[in-house]
């Protein structure tokens, strides 16, 4: 089953902030679709049950970014 988990990520600033989140979140096993609005700061992440949330989070701070 997939599942949609949502965030903000207030510190993305600009299309290379976007590319960081973006590519840091795809890396995770069972990331579908990764859809992200630089102008709203929202992150959306189409991913397998089996995927975690924090596991989700955690890759966002890992690539220098703050989740919501
Ligand atoms: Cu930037």
């Amino acid at each position: 089953m997939i599942e949609k988990t949502e965030f903000k990520v207030l510190d993305m600033h600009c299309v290379h902030c976007v590319k960081h989140v973006e590519e840091s979140i795809k890396k995770l096993k069972g990331v579908k679709k990764v859809k992200i609005d630089l102008e709203s700061k929202n992150v959306t992440v189409y991913h397998k049950d089996k995927t975690k949330v924090e596991e989700i989070k955690e890759a966002i701070v890992l690539s220098g970014y703050t989740p919501e």
